[in-house]
């Protein structure tokens, strides 16, 4: 048995994620997670909100909320959603916590006693009547490009050209519309990752499986143009980490938060303090999963994120955790994934193009979106969502292949024998035939899911489903019946067997289905198949069953239709 860590890149928590965000990094890992678990290996899975930054603050305002309680009201959102999906974290944290506070802390300090920051004076745009600095998108003016009257001081929105806040015409404060700004010295501390530039490299290099998004962006960051940049980690915002030297104070630092980017990632080991048991108690062992002196030497720790956040996982985090000269438990592991676009487009959250995740539970089951999003996940290049698509998956695989021979086996078997595995008669050819190919499917499956490789063991898992529906085809108990009612018997008891083991190897990807057909089973006997034909025997002559409603639903021409127009765009 193994120690496995599994983090997905945490949420933003300025509103409800679309199916593309879901399939890119919290999806996949819960795919991971439940496999692993399901092999008898402990798990610990952590994911969280990602609280801070000027989107969370500009959220909040337009929501018209203080931005704690616009945090807070947002978690329980993204957690109901969460476990709509059957997300199954262990812990689903937030990077505002208390411990995320004192963690971040706590490495800026040592990475200040390391002499890895370094404190940089800049310019920036100072608001009297604000009295604070203000970031870049918190000034509004007329862009000098096209005239647009409320561009922000990072990007035109009319014109999308990039700009600095001094080309605005006309500034302004975004907050309190004030044109009394000036511009100001001020100090921002930098980590000095230049510094940290070989070690991370030889790192890198050291990663000779890692998926070749993940290290040909790793090192794109470290070798493109003067190579890795020192990084500003700090920002003068209200909400957010304030910045501190550990516990002490950090003089000229006073009004300002750490950057958003630097306390998110520290969140993952900050996640695992925040787990409690059903009794509120702290796992006072946390640190044997993040303490390579504590025990994290043994744990394999795997990261799943979407391309754009490769950057901060395989460079920023680590010269954290490196720079800290502290025996924290780096990633072993790096899943990455590509983009999913929407319907020959791209999801748009502006624009609310796509379907989000509330949208899609309100129109069908979390099964079915869990289904087509991992057999069709963009790992090797981005990949899209049509509902053409979407509608013969779900029809053809979940209904006709898996639903189907649930819903052919336990109703023959109920009219013909009852309900309960029925006795006599003695395997064949067909049988020995449909053993022999899930031996070798099985492992097969096994060898994508342990690689990560999320497409190839659908692909695979599909295959083992559609085995059996081609062995129920020969075997045709229905017809055999009348002759050979032994041999029926025999086919049919193999075919609930193989419900069951359906059942098990299906969990990871549709866990609710596979719940249902284990209770149709009447049994909660989870065990992998480790030995086919033993496995394929554990219900025995005489073991009562039920036959189960409907598993999956087909997808009609009109609700395809009618959702098409639905999330085209204007949410
Ligand atoms: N919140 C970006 C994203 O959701 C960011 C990930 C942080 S991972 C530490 O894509
Ligand atoms: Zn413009």
């Amino acid at each position: 048995m193994a120690r496995i860590l599994i983090t997905s890149a945490i949420p933003y928590i300025n509103g409800i994620k679309h199916l593309g965000n879901l399939v890119g990094s919290q999806l996949p890992a819960d795919l991971y997670a439940r496999y692993m678990r399901g092999r008898g290996h402990e798990v610990l899975f952590l994911c969280a909100t990602d609280e801070h930054g000027t989107p969370a603050e500009l959220a909040a305002a337009k929501a018209g909320k203080p931005v704690a309680e616009y945090c807070a009201e947002m978690w329980e959102v993204q957690k109901e959603l969460s476990d709509g999906f059957a997300l199954s974290f262990d812990k689903f944290g937030r990077s505002s916590s208390p411990q995320n506070h004192a963690l971040t802390q706590h490495f800026a300090g040592r990475l200040a006693d390391a002499g890895l920051i370094e404190e940089v004076a800049e310019s920036q745009v100072y608001s009297n009547a604000d009295g604070r600095f203000l970031p870049d998108r918190y000034i509004e003016g007329t862009c000098p490009n096209c005239g647009y009257e409320r561009a922000r001081g990072d990007q035109c929105e009319n014109c999308t050209k990039q700009l600095d806040p001094t080309d605005l015409i006309n500034p302004r404060s975004a907050i309190s519309g004030s044109t009394d700004l000036v511009v100001r010295e001020t100090k921002h501390l930098y980590l000095r990752q230049s510094a940290l530039k070989d070690q991370l490299a030889e790192w890198i290099d050291s990663k000779t499986d890692w998926p070749i998004l993940t290290t040909s962006i790793a090192k794109k960051w470290l070798f493109d143009g003067d190579g890795l940049q020192d990084r500003g980690i700090t920002r003068d915002l209200d909400w957010g980490v304030p910045v501190k030297r550990g516990s002490e104070p950090w003089p000229g630092m006073e009004d300002k938060v750490f950057y958003v980017w630097f306390d998110a990632p520290i969140e993952y080991i900050a996640c695992a303090k925040e787990w409690t048991d059903a009794a509120g108690r702290p796992d006072a062992d946390w640190e044997r999963w993040w303490r390579t002196d504590k025990g994290a030497d043994d744990v394999r720790y795997v990261q799943f994120m979407g391309k754009d956040n490769v950057p901060f996982h395989t460079l920023s985090f680590p010269a954290t955790i490196i720079g800290s000269s502290e025996p924290w438990k780096l990633v072993d592991y790096i899943k990455s994934f590509n983009f999913l676009n929407y319907d020959g487009g791209q999801f748009s959250t502006s624009q609310g193009r796509g379907v989000f995740m509330d949208q899609a539970l309100d129109i069908l089951p979390a099964d079915y979106w869990r289904w087509w999003l991992l057999s069709h996940a963009p790992e090797n290049s981005d990949s899209e969502f049509t509902w053409e698509n979407f509608q013969s998956s779900v029809n053809k695989d979940l209904a006709d292949v898996l639903g189907n021979f649930v819903s052919r086996v336990t109703k023959f078997c109920r009219s013909r024998f009852g309900e309960a595995v029925p006795s006599g008669g003695a395997f064949g050819p067909d049988e020995q035939a449909l053993i022999e190919r899930l031996q070798t499917g099985l492992p097969a499956y096994e060898a994508h899911m342990e690689a990560i490789e999320v497409r190839k063991a659908a692909a695979e898992l599909r295959g083992l489903w559609v085995a059996g529906n081609e062995y129920l085809q020969s075997a045709a108990p229905w017809a055999a019946f009348k002759e050979d009612p032994e041999r029926a018997a025999a086919s049919v008891r193999l075919a609930l067997n193989l419900i069951r083991f359906y059942a098990v190897i299906s969990a990871p990807f549709i866990p609710d289905a596979a719940a249902r057909m284990l209770s149709a089973m009447n049994t909660l006997d989870m065990e992998w198949p480790d030995d086919v034909s033993e496995s394929l025997a554990a219900l025995p002559a005489g073991h009562d069953f039920t036959v189960p409603d409907v598993l999956f639903r087909k997808i009609t021409d009109e609700e395809r239709e009618e959702w098409q127009s639905r999330f085209a765009g204007q949410r």
